[in-house]
């Protein structure tokens, strides 16, 4: 098997410490060099300081890593949209071709899964696309978490997408979303988005027994934990909203399609808002970081 796990997480797995997995298209195609690389290195700093490992994966050669170096980090920064996006449909030919690879959130769960690692922070996932009921445009992501046991911990998905159908996706796919201490599903940048989660887990140590419960039925799939944006860091609604149409619209006038839309969207995102989206992003990933961290540790202690 084309997977190489690094000698620290595969010892942190032999002894049942908690480990927590990163994905590397968030630093190649969700943000900009070198903010990308600052945030994945702070990102991994918060899991150590939390008491986890951390376990950054992407493709390099052809080969699967999990628990990529600093060097390794800089380097999916560096070349950013030169690295192909590899989802489900994409990582045999990648790997067999021996090329580079940013891992989505499917890519990073399949690979997570083959090394073991149960737990995976990042800062929103893919989902259904706003009018894919013509153009068929749902992220693999949620078929992902419909079939991998993965526990995906996130700030909800962006309004880019068609919330509520994404919902309904997860429901019939027999996924759990949870919200962190909170009731309402978070809109990544905003912590309200007027849909409302499975349930409201109010600390670490619920979320481990949910997970485990499930484990123990026997259910595949993942576990969606939907942790929001701090108030103090969120933005306002209206205003990335606008900001969001916008970026359709243009996505529209352009033509994009398929694998291309969300990096087209995040980035013009990003753009429209001056950096102010960016700020946000980061932050909320940090604040995922921590409470991702806490309920690996809780699953460890539990089992
Ligand atoms: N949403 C974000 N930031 C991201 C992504 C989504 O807010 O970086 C990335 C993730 O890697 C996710 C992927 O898995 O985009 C989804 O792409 P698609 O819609 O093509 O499946
Ligand atoms: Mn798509």
């Amino acid at each position: 098997m084309n997977v190489k796990v690094n000698p620290e997480v595969a010892q942190a797995l032999k002894e049942g410490r908690p480990v927590v997995a990163l994905e590397s298209t968030i630093i190649s195609h969700g943000m900009p060099y070198p903010d990308n690389v600052e945030t994945a290195l702070n990102v991994e700093k918060i899991v150590r300081e939390h008491g986890g490992v951390p376990a950054t994966i992407g493709i390099i050669d052809g080969v699967g890593i999990v628990g990529m170096n600093a060097e390794e980090i800089e380097a999916f920064g560096k070349k950013g949209k030169e690295i192909p996006k590899v989802s489900r449909r994409d990582l045999a030919t990648i790997m067999a071709t021996g090329s580079w690879g940013a891992t989505t959130v499917a890519t990073t769960m399949i690979l997570a899964n083959l090394a073991g690692v149960e737990f995976f922070v990042t800062g929103g996932i893919g989902g259904v696309h706003r009018g894919a009921e013509l153009t068929f445009d749902v992220s693999a992501d949620l078929e992902e978490l419909a079939r991998t046991n993965v526990t995906v911990i996130c700030a909800g998905a962006k309004a880019i997408l068609d919330l509520p159908k994404t919902l309904e996706v997860l429901e019939t796919k027999g996924v759990p979303v949870l919200g962190y201490g909170t009731d309402e599903l978070p809109a990544f940048y905003t912590r309200q988005s007027g849909l409302y989660v499975d349930y409201n887990v109010s600390s670490p140590e619920i979320a481990a027994k949910i997970i485990k419960e499930k484990r123990e039925l026997k259910l595949d799939g993942g576990v969606l934990i939907t942790n929001p944006i701090p108030e103090e860091y969120s933005m306002d609604a209206d205003a990335i909203n606008a900001v969001i149409d916008k970026a359709l619209t243009e996505m529209e006038e352009k033509g994009i399609k398929g694998k291309d839309c969300t990096p087209f969207l995040l980035a013009r995102v990003a753009e429209i808002t001056g950096g102010d989206s960016l700020a946000a992003n980061i932050k909320l990933v940090y604040n995922n970081a921590a409470v991702g961290t806490e309920i690996a540790k809780a699953y460890s202690a539990l089992k």
